[in-house]
């Protein structure tokens, strides 16, 4: 999709590539050591065995490793971790929570479990007291070194976490408010390294109360959180996380809540707030340093926040964001509970804080209309501090909902034979209503420019919506209801993520299927749109040994190269088309084509199967190179999952090619036969 990403995505590139980003990564074992002790329980009573601690010390273990085993964090300037003095814990929380901190792994377990129930979702150990000190000490090290120029940016592997812990008390697993403490620490100790105004960015899932509470009144802080709220029945619960919470006294309008309204938010609607309200103000700020509360709890996958936010938005977002304070950058690890999300989501961090390539991938989906919704409502509650709030969004925007539609897939034989009905006529006004044309989505590249966009590709859609082709589906796209969704948008069952669909949604004239001389295969161990898994590639060369199901689609070749752009989740514009009249002349001869525009997508090879009717017929696999590579074994076949196996065998299935045997054993052949 054209509005998030892919614009601005050299916008901070280093101009000179040869010269290398100082991040800093710090790390600390001992931070390990503050666990749940209940999670030893099974040990001593297996009987009291209960779910282990989600705030647990493989979390930063996990990131550590990935960081290693990718060669990441040798690119990185490591550096071990450092206890904070109490001073400066001082500066945000009171004596008597120090002391509660202090001493808490000094006493007996009995003790420790009594204290730990005076507070919310708060454990202590032996090693509780050690790991907070590291844990706040660490963020400050980092800070320091960034502040003065030593790093350009940093990431520090901290547990336990700290936004929700508050001036007198620990919360929601944080003990001290490590951002918290570091943020004063260079306001008020650190005059020298003239740090005059920090933006503190939460994006945890949850709201981040205490870092709130500390900086209600301080204009030299604009706090900023995006979380669920579900109308403050969402952790921690309460009326502080809303939208009217924007500061006091002198400290009025720099305090900005982002309260989602439901579960599943996900990139789409993480940039929307970003294009929408983060960065326009950080801009009218001029922040001096940014600090993330780097919590990755809204990470597709997280067993406690529910929001769908990918590696490559995380690093969307971060990469705006390295635009302001001369990329100045501090970020501090706080939830996130998924090992692997967490893991990759943090490395993909860390490579836009290193620089080293452009950020590029995809977003398929828009961002709920609730989403639109809280962004509004954010902007008037603030329009009178910023003055960027203050101009209304254009209706054009916010009309560009995600669909969210369940195209329901009747199991039923009469799917195919009816099928100019299919779809409910209701279902085609919905999507007509929601669906808006390729060009008018914003692109940020400058004034003027739009329009002519907008010119241009009419121009080439008209052109192409008058031939037609034959488009050869070989994987989920053989069964009719799933090959829709690229035409009028929408999802069906165990798709994760809604198409946009094609901007002619005219249904395919004709189906046909034929058998090609190709090998079927599957390989990747996880998609976007199906979750864990191989999906179906082509073989790009023929071999008469070979026999693969294709189910032809005649459609236009305007319809064809959206298709294309959203088999390889592009977010490529199309102001172009990728593949074109002249593409359409030279294939016939040369049997394949590489969409440049969509490279780095998996299907970009466009292969000439023949003519059927005289009209030519298209598929689109992976490049032969990508063959070699899977021989090769670094990114090996993978078996299909359940889901879109299934999905394959009922589309072979309603097509009335095979029976649901046949079906079967055919896929399991693809699957296992090495290539
Ligand atoms: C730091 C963080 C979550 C607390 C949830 C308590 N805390 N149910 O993610
Ligand atoms: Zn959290």
């Amino acid at each position: 999709m054209a509005s998030y990403g892919f614009n601005d995505q050299y916008s901070s590139m280093a101009s000179d590539s040869s010269e290398r980003r100082r991040v800093g990564l710090i790390y600390d074992e001992r931070m390990c050591l503050h666990s749940d002790p209940n999670d030893l329980l099974p040990l001593v009573k297996p009987d009291k065995a209960r779910e282990p601690h989600p705030e647990c010390p493989d979390r930063i273990r996990a990131i550590w490793n990935k960081l290693h085993s990718s060669g990441i964090a040798q690119r990185c300037v490591v550096m071990e971790g450092k206890e904070v003095e109490d001073k400066h814990i001082e500066l945000v929380h009171t004596k008597k929570h120090i002391n509660l901190i202090k001493n808490v792994s000094s006493t007996t377990n009995l003790r420790r479990e009594e204290l730990a129930n005076k507070y919310s979702s708060i454990y202590f150990n032996e090693g509780s007291t050690e790991a907070a000190y590291l844990a706040a000490g660490s963020v400050i090290e980092v800070a320091e070194k960034v502040a003065e120029g030593e790093l350009d940016s940093a990431f520090a592997i901290v547990r336990p976490p700290g936004h929700h812990a508050e001036e007198n008390q620990p919360m929601g697993f944080c003990l001290y408010n490590n951002v918290a403490i570091a943020t004063r620490y260079l306001l008020d100790n650190r005059p020298d390294l003239g740090i005059k105004k920090i933006l503190i960015v939460d994006w945890d899932v949850h709201h981040g109360n205490g870092t709130q509470k500390m900086f209600w009144k301080d204009p030299r802080v604009l706090f900023f959180s995006v979380h669920r709220y579900d109308s403050g029945t969402f952790y921690p619960g309460g009326d502080d996380g809303s939208h009217v919470m924007t500061g006091d006294g002198l400290g009025k309008g720099y305090n900005i809540n982002v309260p989602w309204e439901h579960d599943r938010c996900g990139d789409a609607d993480y940039l929307a707030v970003w294009d929408h309200l983060l960065i326009p103000v950080a801009k009218e700020f001029g922040p001096d340093i940014i600090l993330i509360s780097a919590g990755f709890d809204a990470a597709i996958g997280d067993p406690l926040g529910g929001c769908r936010v990918s590696p490559y938005g995380y690093a969307v977002m971060l990469n705006k964001l390295l635009v302001f304070a001369r990329g100045k950058i501090v970020m501090a690890l706080e939830g996130g509970y998924n090992l692997d999300s967490i893991a990759n989501s943090v490395q993909a961090c860390i490579e836009v804080l290193l620089q080293q390539k452009p950020v590029i991938g995809t977003l398929e989906a828009y961002p709920f209309e609730s989403t639109w919704r809280v962004i509004q409502a954010v902007r008037k509650e603030l329009s009178s501090f910023w003055k960027t709030l203050a101009e209304r969004l254009p209706e054009k925007v916010t009309s560009m909902r995600t669909p969210f539609i369940q195209v329901v897939s009747s199991d039923s034989e009469d799917e195919y034979d009816n099928f100019p009905n299919r779809v409910s006529q209701d279902l085609e006004k919905d999507i007509d209503n929601v669906i808006q044309p390729f060009s008018d989505l914003k692109v940020n590249d400058g004034p003027g420019i739009t329009s002519q966009a907008s010119i241009i590709s009419h121009t080439w859609r008209a052109e192409l919506s008058k031939i037609d082709i034959w488009y050869a589906a070989f994987g989920s796209n053989m069964k009719l209801s799933r090959f829709l969704c690229y035409i009028a948008g929408g999802q069906v069952e165990s798709m994760r993520k809604p198409c946009i669909g094609s901007l002619d949604k005219s249904k395919p004239k004709e189906i046909k299927w034929e058998t090609f001389p190709h090998r079927l295969f599957f390989a990747r161990e996880h998609t976007a749109t199906w979750g864990p898994g191989g999906v179906a590639f082509l073989h790009p060369e023929s071999n008469s040994d070979e026999k693969a199901y294709l189910c032809l689609y005649r459609i236009t070749l305007e319809q064809f190269n959206d298709v294309l752009c959203q088999e390889n989740s592009s977010s490529f514009d199309m102001k172009y088309p990728l593949f074109d009249m002249t593409d359409l002349q030279s294939i016939e001869n040369r049997k394949s084509f590489s969409a440049e525009a969509v490279k780095n997508g998996w299907y970009h090879n466009v292969l000439y199967l023949g003519k059927e009717n005289g009209i030519p017929i298209l598929t689109m696999t992976c490049q032969l190179s990508d063959v070699d590579y899977f021989k090769s074994g670094k990114a090996s076949m993978c078996k299909p999952s359940k889901e879109y196996a299934n999905t394959l065998i009922r589309g072979l299935v309603e097509g009335k090619q095979l029976t649901e045997e046949e079906a079967t054993s055919y896929i399991q052949q693809a699957t296992n036969r090495p290539l």
